[in-house]
């Protein structure tokens, strides 16, 4: 059976990096300091760095390992680990650590390479490192296998053999970047080693895309496992050189292994000269431990089949646009020869600065002068196909005025291309602007897969209730963006950095000061989440029978109302409960309902106002900047606090910059501090907007009374005054992340990415909640299901049958959700029979959100063969958490 290709990331992502875009001025400024010479930019100041060395995104469990690293000098249980995973996945018996691929090279060379010998290689690159210590590399590539360009000439290197004095054959999978070897040539080259009893030596740092050609394009190879094949290819080597930086996706390291016990002995020998010690070879604990989790995961087919398919999609996309390329086992090699014919010298060095002058793309030149290409390299894992996208339309963009690209010349020289300084104009070239996410995958978690008879297993036994599904049976997890985000780095450098205390932390003072910032408000309390703050407002401003006025409920908030004995009263817009109305501020309050309630029961019978950014039970449908000022200028004058709950003010100022023309050219920033000046304070989740997996806070504008009442109760139910319950490194989490909510770039995307997935589904006339929210998408069940009676709970049902089609999971918001009237024991039969599917934060990719729409369309063509439910088991409060459900018959 042919391997399968998947349609997405097998993995979401877990940690990102975030991504600064430089502007046209900056770039020129860097560009020439950088002497036009992008070698000697720095990643902050590019936006995609496409190099794959050393860069690829690891998974949780190597970024884990980090922590595991055992730094002994000799004998760490990480080398112990190491040897497991070479003998596990390649098949070797002996292991010679490095400090990375040179360091292999050094030893090979002292051990195997007497004075006055060469060594055959298919690989131009190996000259550059052994032609400087006098040691000739003879290439024995050939080049006239159409697809294996890598494969050794069988002739000529007989030829060398016998006129010149050859102590080893150096081969390379995947020669130069450019050229895979076949597994027959692999073994032909093999043969004539043993014949003459030389050595072949396999620098194996790139065996993974070689496996991958060969299973490809060698026949009778296409229904072997990646895994099987690179065994095969290691096996055929006397021994493998490999840089942890390439396919184990470490950041250093390396390794070199084999059968042969002389030569091993040879090694570790000379190991201690140059490298380190037998058990550690120049790498700290924690990269052999990177290095060995890395060597386990290589070879997982999904994700190789992935990244194979995300290079081969980048690479014809570059073809496609006329853009002279050879392909590269990792992106694509531009031919700057042939690219800018008009410049003779160093037209890799000028296409280089031209692609980073136009957008901010860095892509060096490799190795010794010399390289008529360019290599444009994907760092494994690390970049969406909508940025790789993007970034070919860069490239081409320049293909496209390749005849303005400006010559360099040289100032200063050298044998390396990173010693080139040049000096050169700035070509007038249409810039191009990159519109994508701004942020590189950092770490990722793999999402598990399953078959349709296992997801039937699985809801049947969760009773058709997807809160009761376990992760570990779901593939893509859509049932909240709560607390479910990908924290970058640079929040996780806070939390690290964090000096613990049960007193005053330096991560509270941060974190009042960023909110005092962010919202203009003078008083900050931290609690552990929403409803926390929740809680200690509804206890402190509500006294028994007063009434609070807000747009739609949400459980939480309305609950804690009741508790203090609110009465809490929708005055939402009525198109806020019309899903197929587009009105685009259906999180607005009428201010007609409320007035109404203000004159019929007087202003002191109002609690408060509790006003909902982006309101999540409408289906995340934002307010107008109009009708908050417009609530605020009514209720101030009466003495009526107006409270927001700002859990997603964000998603909602960036809908009124989108909406709004007044507020186009506002950043997100100044939009919502303006929204915050009309309230007298707020709660927020920090689960959603803040990037935080844990937090939230309640602030008061300038009432100082009232925040020493809300600190008597956080004494009591929460924690500390400057934690609220929370460790301090949440609090710093929470800071970090309150600045990275308010890039606009990264808000546009966010929320668009909502969009995206509406769109698609709007396109197949799948019934949705118009417009498209912030943070979610709500199908229409009602409609998706007209022949199941509300009684029989479609959107529990289709909630189930989503799972059960494409194993993503989401949320039924309706009848199940809503209960039943304590009076008549009827379900309340809500007008809104929603499923919700929540968008995480920065977690999951458009190749996430095309396969999920695609699954929900193909079960819309088959809606007549879906049926109702009926409780199996029902508990009275909150009977959707808990609820389990039977299939009614057809
Ligand atoms: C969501 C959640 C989480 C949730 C809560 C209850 C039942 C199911 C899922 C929580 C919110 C929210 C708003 C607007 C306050 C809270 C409570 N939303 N206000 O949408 O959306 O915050 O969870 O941090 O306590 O899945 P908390």
């Amino acid at each position: 059976m042919p391997i399968p290709v998947p349609s997405h990331e097998p993995h979401k992502i877990k940690t990102v990096r975030l991504v600064s875009f430089p502007t046209l001025e900056e770039r020129k400024r860097h560009l020439a300091e950088a002497h036009f010479n992008v070698f000697n930019l720095t990643p902050s100041q590019v936006n995609f760095d496409m190099t794959s060395q050393g860069t690829s995104a690891m998974s949780q469990e190597q970024i884990a390992g980090q922590l595991l690293g055992d730094e002994a000098y000799a004998g760490a249980r990480n080398f112990d680990n190491l040897c497991r995973a070479v003998r596990d996945r390649l098949g070797h018996t002996y292991v010679c650590p490095t400090h990375n691929l040179l360091g292999c090279v050094k030893l090979v060379v002292s051990t195997l390479v007497p004075a006055r010998t060469g060594v055959a290689s298919n690989a131009r690159g190996l000259a550059d490192t052994l032609t400087p210590r006098a040691i000739p590399v003879p290439s024995i590539r050939t080049g006239t296998d159409p697809i294996f360009t890598g494969n050794a000439d069988l002739g000529r290197l007989e030829a060398l053999l016998e006129s010149e004095p050859i102590s080893i054959l150096w081969l390379q999978a995947f020669a130069d970047g450019m050229h895979p070897v076949s597994l027959a040539n692999l073994q032909a080259v093999r043969v004539a080693a043993d014949r003459r009893g030389i050595r072949l030596v396999l620098d194996g740092s790139r065996v993974i895309e070689n496996a991958w050609y060969i299973q490809r394009h060698e026949s009778g190879q296409s229904d072997r496992a990646v895994s099987d094949i690179v065994r095969q290819i290691v096996k055929t080597a006397h021994v493998l050189a490999l840089d942890g930086a390439q396919d184990p996706k470490s950041t250093t390291g390396g390794i070199l292994t084999t059968d042969n016990p002389a030569d091993h002995e040879r090694f570790i020998n000379e190991v201690v000269l140059y490298e380190g010690l037998h058990t550690y070879g120049g790498m700290s604990g924690r990269t052999m431990e990177v290095l060995a989790r890395g060597l386990d995961e290589m070879c997982d087919e999904a994700e190789v089949q992935w990244v194979m398919r995300v290079t081969e999609q980048f690479t014809e996309d570059l073809r496609a646009r006329g853009v002279p390329i050879e392909r590269g086992c990792d992106g694509a090699y531009l031919e700057a020869d042939r690219i800018l014919p008009h410049i003779p010298q160093h037209a890799a060095h000028a296409l280089a600065c031209a692609l980073y002058l136009t957008s901010g793309v860095r892509a060096s030149v490799p190795g010794l002068v010399g390289g008529r290409h360019l290599p444009i390299q994907i760092p494994r894992l690390a970049m969406t196909t909508w940025q790789l996208g993007q970034v070919a339309e860069a490239i081409a963009n320049v293909h496209r005025q390749s005849g303005q690209v400006a010559p360099l010349e040289l100032q200063s020289g050298g044998r390396w291309n990173d010693q080139l300084r040049f000096r050169s104009v700035f070509a007038d070239l249409k810039p191009y602007e990159f519109d994508c996410y701004p942020f590189l995958i950092h770490t990722i978690e793999r999402i598990p897969d399953s078959s349709r008879e296992q997801r039937e297993r699985a809801i049947r036994e969760a009773g058709y209730n997807t809160f009761l599904l376990r992760s570990a049976d779901v593939t893509i997890d859509l049932l909240t963006d709560s607390g479910t985000s990908a924290m970058s780095i640079d929040q996780w450098a806070a939390y690290d950095a964090t000096r613990p205390t049960s007193a005053t932390s330096d991560a509270y003072r941060t974190f009042v000061k960023t909110f005092r910032e962010t919202y203009g408000y003078e008083h900050i309390i931290p609690v552990h989440q929403g409803r926390a703050a929740e809680h200690i407002l509804s206890q402190i401003m509500i006294r028994p029978g007063q009434m609070v006025p807000g747009n739609m409920y949400f459980t939480t908030t309305k609950a804690h109302q009741e508790l203090a004995g609110g009465v809490f009263l929708d005055v939402i817009v009525d198109q806020a409960h019309d899903p197929e109305c587009d009105f685009p501020w259906k999180g607005n309050i009428d201010l007609s309902k409320l007035r109404r309630v203000v004159e019929r029961d007087g202003a002191a019978r109002i609690a408060y106002i509790s006003f909902e950014h982006c309101v999540n039970m409408a289906g995340g449908q934002p307010v107008s900047m109009d009708n908050m000022r417009e609530v605020y200028a009514y209720c101030s004058p009466k003495r009526i606090p107006v409270f927001y709950d700002a859990t997603r003010a964000v998603e909602n100022a960036y809908f009124i910059q989108k909406r709004d023309p007044r507020y186009r050219e506002t950043h997100i920033r100044d939009i919502l501090r303006e929204m915050m000046l009309y309230g007298d304070g707020c709660t927020v989740s920090g689960k959603k907007d803040f990037l935080v997996n844990i937090g939230g806070l309640l602030a008061f504008k300038d009432n100082a009374a009232w925040r020493v009442e809300a600190e008597e109760l956080l004494r009591v139910y929460e924690g500390g005054v400057a934690d609220g319950g929370l460790a301090p490194a949440d609090l710093a989490a929470m800071a970090r992340g309150a600045t990275e909510m308010l890039d606009d770039r990264y808000i546009r995307t966010r929320v668009e990415q909502a969009g995206f997935l509406a769109s698609r589904l709007i396109d197949a006339g799948v019934p949705i909640v118009m417009p498209p929210g912030s943070h979610a998408i709500f199908l229409d069940a009602r409609r998706f299901l007209p022949h199941i009676d509300q009684d029989e709970y479609p959107a529990q049902r289709l909630a189930a049958e989503i799972y059960v089609e494409t194993g993503v999971r989401v949320m039924e918001r309706g009848n199940v959700s809503k209960g039943r009237d304590p009076e008549t024991g009827r379900n309340y039969r809500p007008s809104l029979e929603l499923v919700r599917l929540t968008l995480p934060r920065r977690v999951y990719t458009n190749d996430h959100m095309r396969v999920v729409a695609d699954g929900i369309i193909r079960l819309y063509r088959r809606r007549e063969t879906i049926h109702g439910l009926h409780f199996a088991y029902e508990p009275a409060h909150l009977r959707f958490f808990q609820g389990r459900f039977a299939p009614t018959a057809a």
